[in-house]
C-alpha cells in the first residue's frame, strides 16, 4: 500500500477502545454492520444546519479528515470512519469531540 500525502498510517481502535472512546462522546453510536459511529443533530432550519456545517467543514480540512454526512433543511446525519484504515480511529474520535463542542 502507497503511502498516503501527509498522514501516518494509523490504527482501528480495539473494540474495547472504541467503547472506552464513545462513553466519553455525547450522543454518538456504533454504526450497525460497518466500523464507524454516527449522530443525527436536529436544528431549528436550514440556516443554522449549514451553519453547523460549514464549521464541521473547515474543521475537516484542517485535520484532512473528512465526515460522510447527509443534510436535508434542519436535519444533518453524521458517520464518522477513517477511511485508509478502514475503522474508527483517534481521528474520528478527534473530529466527534470537536463536533460535541460546537453543539453543546
Ligand atoms: N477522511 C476520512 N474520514 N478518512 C480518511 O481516510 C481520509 C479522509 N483520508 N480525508 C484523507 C482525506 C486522505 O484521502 C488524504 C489524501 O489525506
Amino acid at each position: 500500500m502507497s503511502a498516503q500525502r501527509g498522514n501516518p498510517m494509523i490504527q482501528k481502535l480495539t473494540s474495547d477502545e472504541r467503547v472506552q472512546q464513545l462513553a466519553k462522546l455525547n450522543g454518538w453510536q456504533a454504526v450497525a454492520n460497518r466500523d464507524a459511529i454516527q449522530r443525527s443533530f436536529q436544528f431549528a432550519d436550514f440556516n443554522e444546519a449549514f451553519g453547523f456545517m460549514t464549521r464541521v467543514a473547515i474543521k475537516a480540512q484542517e485535520m484532512d479528515h473528512h465526515p460522510e454526512w447527509f443534510n436535508v433543511y434542519s436535519k444533518v446525519d453524521i458517520t464518522l470512519s477513517t477511511h485508509e484504515a478502514s475503522g474508527v480511529t483517534e481521528r474520528d474520535i478527534e473530529l466527534a469531540t470537536f463536533i460535541d463542542s460546537i453543539t453543546a
